[in-house]
């Protein structure tokens, strides 16, 4: 057998097993619901022999590659023929502990390098993770060469995301990037009408990239050399795609009656010699179903190394079953005859059905023989980095938590234990985030040296390789795949870092998507929205974030903080530091400090003293641990006088809580001072990071679920909080981000928040059309009185 021979045995194989595992899923296994199973047979059919084509000629055990969602069973067929996935698996497509339904790095048990399912993110993840090993080279010397592959979906090149990726200077020239297509020319729901590819190669071209196009196999270029041949050609360039699809489905009879329909007489004089079944073989020959002609493009690719390359693999969906090229088989599945047909096509029977290539075969020898090139090093272990608890900056007497922000990471600069791992990236908004400072001293990231010409003494932006800052373009999809591949560097480039991003926090929205990708896949970084809220009132409108607080409390893997005050966030940067610093306790499973941190910040100054008095009030130790937990009481102000209405009948006087958090904190310190003199005790409650406060309570409520036990109130909760007294929340966002604490305390709530668009004003203006001013607080805590019965 020539090698030609052996990769096609195994590329049947291949397309044998992810069909069937897929057909197991759907036919075989009592879910008890009636719920279909799903999974894609035809999108896997389509990326066979491409990917056949990479993992048994192609690929070195440090390659790393992002496989199409629609994909997996290809993936795991793969994984299982080369002995890295256990056979019990391939009946557990779909299942609950078994093979996810798109590729998961922490979900799946065999080799996933890249998390997989919303179109457009797969692919760009391997480009910002060739951008992360090509920073990690400069600083830390040189990895063993990697080339990062992206295994895509045509239809994933209509995701904006995609463009945002190649058009970025951050990725620019790097060599060991390849994209390949899988170029069948259909989406989900249809064929896509008129094909564009001369525009995407263009946009491909413009953007610095290397493009190679794979559209025929070598049969239909040896027929295109011969005489008649040209006609040929031009018969099926100009052929609409729907009906040269539509060929791959039918029998050979059927196709010399479709492919000749209309035809010129060269081309009917060129078909004319051929039995159907060579007519058929030879018109349906595409380039990404042959994998001589695959391997001659990854070769071209790999010659080319100072720029990224695309591959254009032309394919048919549902390849090689009979579903192929049918604009409907995106979730069409086959039938138990069609299995039994394709099972003896294949050459196997039901007892061998599952089994691996026998490896006493001249085939079998090809696969242990990659199988054992693809064996992967085991993992060395990383030293820890060390973090300090604080990075000691002073706050001044008022300053604003972004300028604190600032000050930090500067102080950490200063650190020789952290320095050299920090690494900050912001889309275009480096200096209006405070990162300036740090940049002036970290200098900026370019692989190559630039001379600097501007004369600004203030900014001084050295472009180098030593540089720490990674500056993007005004995309927050990039800033986020960006981080994530930052964060995911321990595993992927063997370097642990400690990534920090900056953005608009309402832009944070922009780049959702990509943020979740990013920590579904256990990325670790901290990423600082700033400003935020109403309280940047000049800047106005669309710039008023207000759902952001929910989105980083909700979002699983990140834990959002939200201090006041400056020291408070110096502990808080330090702590998150320190869990990102330390990739090998493990993953994030059931362990929400192991993930990512997000900050969100403002540009409102704030007087510091009310931190200092309860730094003093509580010591410094304890105040720490409070702060770190999610809350501590900030003040606590006693009724001044016995004449108020409320405590008239009784002579114990009213007490209340007010829990406020960020900018607001003082509005709320004036409503707690107007509450006291009105004969009311106050506790005032700093809420540091409602994010880790309700988690606290409710690990203690599932506990008590789980246990059919009486759940207790955490200790971050008791701690901070009186038991008793009805609450009022204040907080520039949402109202709805606080108000769980009333049930949590089994108090009384009113919650105050932004929970209508803003528009420009003053800041006074906006906490009056918000209700966030002081006299708003204090009628909260009064609405908040009356509702305790
Ligand atoms: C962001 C996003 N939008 C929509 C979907 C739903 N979806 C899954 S596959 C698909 C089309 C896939 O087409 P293509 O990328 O060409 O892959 P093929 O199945 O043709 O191989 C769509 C729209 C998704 N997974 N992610
Ligand atoms: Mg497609």
């Amino acid at each position: 057998m020539n090698q030609q021979e052996v990769l096609d045995s195994i590329n049947e194989r291949v397309l044998w097993l992810s069909t069937r595992i897929v057909d197991s899923a759907n036919r075989e296994r009592d879910t008890g619901d009636g719920v279909k199973v799903g999974g894609h047979q035809a999108s896997s059919a389509s990326m066979v022999s491409i990917m056949t084509a990479l993992w048994f000629a192609h690929l070195n055990p440090q390659d790393r590659v992002s496989v199409k969602p629609h994909a997996s069973p290809v993936f795991h067929a793969i994984e299982y023929l080369l002995g890295e996935l256990d056979r019990s698996y391939l009946t557990q497509l779909r299942k609950f502990g078994g093979l996810q339904s798109y590729p998961s790095r922490t979900k799946d048990p065999d080799r996933v390098d890249f998390s997989t399912g919303s179109v457009g993110l797969g692919p760009a993840a391997p480009l910002f993770a060739a951008a992360t090993r090509r920073y990690v080279d400069s600083h830390f010397g040189e990895r063993p060469p990697t080339r990062f592959i992206a295994l895509m979906g045509d239809a994933e090149l209509d995701e904006g995301n995609i463009w945002e990726a190649i058009a970025d200077p951050a990725t620019a020239g790097l060599g060991n990037v390849t994209w390949i297509v899988d170029f069948n020319r259909q989406s989900l729901d249809r064929v896509i009408p008129g094909v564009r590819i001369e525009q995407w190669t263009a946009q491909f071209n413009a953007a610095g990239w290397h493009v190679v196009e794979v559209k025929y196999g070598p049969k239909l270029h040896a027929a295109f050399a011969q005489p008649g041949g040209a006609a040929l050609e031009a018969w099926i360039d100009a052929m609409p795609n729907e009906r040269y699809q539509s060929l791959f489905a039918m029998s050979g009879e059927q196709v010399r009656e479709r492919f000749t329909e209309g035809a010129p007489s060269e081309v009917l004089a060129f078909c004319e010699p051929l039995n159907d079944q060579d007519l058929k073989s030879l018109v349906t020959d595409l380039g990404g179903h042959n994998i001589e002609s695959l391997l001659e493009a990854f070769a071209h690719c790999d010659a080319v190394t100072d720029r990224p390359s695309v591959i254009f693999a032309y394919t048919i969906k549902g390849w090689g079953l009979p579903m192929a090229g049918n604009p409907r088989n995106h979730s069409m599945l086959l039938t138990g005859e069609q299995i039994d047909e394709l099972r003896v096509k294949t050459g196997l029977t039901l007892e061998s059905e599952w089994d691996r290539i026998d490896p006493a075969t001249e085939v079998g020898q090809w696969v242990t023989q990659r199988a054992h090139h693809l064996t992967r090093t085991p993992k060395k272990e990383l030293p820890t980095i060390v973090v300090p608890d604080s990075a000691g900056i002073n706050p001044k007497s008022a300053m604003s938590t972004q300028e604190a922000f600032g000050r930090v990471v500067v102080e950490l600069s200063r650190n020789e234990s952290v320095a050299p791992y920090l690494v900050t990236t912001a889309p275009d908004v480096a200096t209006s985030t405070n990162l300036a400072g740090y940049i002036n001293r970290a200098g900026v990231y370019n692989p190559t040296e630039q001379r600097q010409w501007s004369e600004d003494a203030l900014v001084k932006w050295k472009e180098s390789p030593e540089g720490h800052h990674i500056e993007l373009g005004i995309s927050e999809m990039n800033l986020f795949l960006l981080l994530g591949q930052l964060g995911l560097s321990f595993d992927l480039s063997d370097q642990q870092l400690l990534p920090i991003g900056t953005l608009y926090d309402p832009f944070v929205l922009r780049g959702l998507d990509a943020f979740v990708y990013s920590v579904y896949s256990e990325s670790r970084f901290i990423v600082a929205g700033t400003p935020s809220g109403v309280t940047l009132a000049p800047e106005g409108g669309a710039h008023q974030s207000t759902i952001t607080a929910s989105v980083g409390m909700e979002l699983p893997n990140v834990t959002l903080m939200e201090p006041a005050f400056a020291t408070a966030l110096d502990w808080q940067i330090c702590f998150a530091l320190s869990h990102i610093a330390d990739p090998g306790k493990g993953g994030v499973h059931g362990d929400p400090e192991k993930g990512s941190y997000y900050f969100r910040l403002t540009t409102w100054p704030i007087d510091q003293t009310p931190f200092e008095q309860a730094k003093t009030r509580i010591g410094e130790a304890m105040l720490r641990r409070q702060v770190l937990a999610g809350a501590y009481s900030l003040m606590q102000l006693g009724a001044e006088s016995e004449t108020s209405e409320l405590n008239s009948e009784t002579s114990i006087p009213p007490r209340v809580q007010i829990a406020a958090c960020g900018a607001v904190m003082p509005e709320a310190i004036a409503a707690a001072h107007e509450l006291a003199s009105e004969g009311i005790s106050v506790n005032l409650v700093d809420i540091t990071s409602a994010d880790r406060l309700y988690a606290a309570w409710q690990r203690t409520i599932r506990q008590g679920i789980r246990t059919a036990t009486t759940p207790s109130i955490p200790g971050a909760l008791r701690a901070a909080f009186d038991l008793t007294a009805p609450i009022v929340t204040v907080h520039d966002a949402s109202s709805h981000a606080l108000a769980w604490l009333g049930s949590a305390l089994g108090v009384p709530c009113v919650s105050l928040g932004v929970d209508r668009f803003g528009q420009s004003g003053t800041v006074a203006d906006l906490y009056e059309e918000h209700d966030l001013t002081s006299g708003s607080i204090v009628n909260g805590a009064l609405a908040a009185l009356t509702l305790v019965r």
